[in-house]
């Protein structure tokens, strides 16, 4: 008895130090990724963290039930490829302590999940500006873009050049229009995650800049102060930005002309005409805005014509028809030529003013006198005689 009362406490305390060396070698191993029931695709990494470390020899994976790798890395890692696999699977770490014995962890299912071919486009939608407006200046344009995967990137272009390249929202761009003008047709082009595109309905814009700058004129021709006479050609000079439509032509306050197309041009006719006067031109650009030259001040020179009888000569011999040359000097001021014979006016057609026509034998033989006047409406302006000696 004695002996086996002393025995007893060495067993127990045998026992109870077995049992705490066996505690402490349990190891708990863990999946840690992926979580139960997670919907997995493709290549998927298993994670596994046994514990006490310490204590930590190797790990058995198991995927549904068959071993795919023994790890003796703790944590570990374990690239599992899913392609080709439905449905459920189970994964399963069993840990070995240093003494060799097993411990399972908890069984982690996970779905597989079918990765289904992304055959949907995108969806793109330009919302400013809208069709058929005139725009000018910065435009901002704007898009909204969905995918059921996701968009990748927008681009905007008009008349198909593209303007910019967007990758992320908002998928707005300010476009600057300074320089252009006529109709353009904006679009935008979006590409979902796996390389689907579709394009925008196109929006159809006018550029139209607005013209704030009206045309600048002179009067190129005559100068200021110039002294003119008879046919005066006026020159304006004008230029605008956008172009110009016209350049009407003022003689004093009056307007007198207008010329729509360069050279900008007025002949003005001042015969009749004396005394200074403003000539002054108002340019109109395409967008009606308009300006006027600074006048230039002219004075109309006073032009006497002048009428001198070249043939026949003085007491020249002259038989039958006789022709009476004349010479005329500022003839634009002359509006008519008269001729005389013997002081009486002879009504004459003539071929032209300088050249007169006369039958000789409507009057006696011996000496007569031939008259010219020249007339500026009823007045008298110069004039020649000469006397000749009619033999018929
Ligand atoms: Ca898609
Ligand atoms: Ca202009
Ligand atoms: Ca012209």
């Amino acid at each position: 008895m004695k002996r086996l009362i002393y025995i007893a406490p060495l067993f127990l305390f045998s026992a109870c130090a077995d049992e705490l060396d066996s505690t402490n070698k349990i190891l708990t191993p863990t999946i840690t990724s992926p979580a139960a029931f997670a919907n997995v695709s493709g290549e998927v990494t298993v994670k596994t963290l046994v514990t006490p470390e310490d204590q930590f020899s190797s790990l058995e994976l198991l995927l549904d039930g068959e071993t795919v790798a023994t790890l003796t890395e703790n944590p570990a890692s374990f690239a599992w490829q899913t392609d080709g696999l439905t449905d459920a699977h189970t994964i399963l770490a069993i840990a070995k302590n240093k003494d060799g014995d097993s411990y399972q962890s908890e069984k982690v299912t996970v779905y597989i999940e079918e990765e289904s071919e992304d055959n949907i486009n995108p969806f793109v939608n330009i919302t400013s500006p809208a069709s058929f407006v005139t725009i000018d200046g910065d435009v901002t344009i704007s898009a909204t873009a969905h995918d059921d995967s996701g968009i990748e990137r927008v681009i905007f272009y008009t008349n198909g050049d593209s303007l910019t390249e967007l990758t992320s929202e908002p998928y707005t761009y300010v476009w600057d229009t300074n320089g252009l003008s006529g109709t353009y047709s904006i679009t935008a082009r979006a590409y979902d995650t796996s390389g689907n595109f579709a394009e925008a309905y196109p929006a159809s814009v006018t550029v139209n800049p607005k013209d704030e700058f009206a045309p600048t004129v002179y009067i190129a021709q005559p100068a200021n102060f110039d002294k003119v006479e008879g046919i005066v050609k006026i020159v304006a000079s004008a230029s605008d930005n956008k172009g110009v439509e016209n350049v009407v032509f003022y003689i004093d306050s009056d307007s007198v002309g207008v010329d729509s197309e360069a050279p900008y041009e007025y002949s003005w006719d001042t015969n009749g005409l004396s005394g200074t006067f403003a000539i002054s031109a108002k340019a109109t650009d395409l967008s009606g805005n308009f300006s006027f030259a600074y006048p230039a001040s002219v004075e109309i020179e006073e032009v006497i014509p002048y009428v001198q009888i070249l043939s026949p000569a003085q007491f020249e011999i002259l038989t039958g028809q006789a022709s009476i040359v004349s010479q005329i000097e500022e003839i634009e001021s002359v509006d008519s030529l008269r001729f005389f014979v013997d002081g009486v006016f002879t009504e004459i057609a003539f071929q032209n003013l300088e050249t007169i026509n006369y039958n000789t034998n409507l009057i006696p033989n011996g000496n007569h006198t031939f008259l010219v006047k020249v007339f500026a409406g009823e007045q008298v302006q110069n004039s020649q005689v000469v006397t000749v000696v009619i033999q018929n």
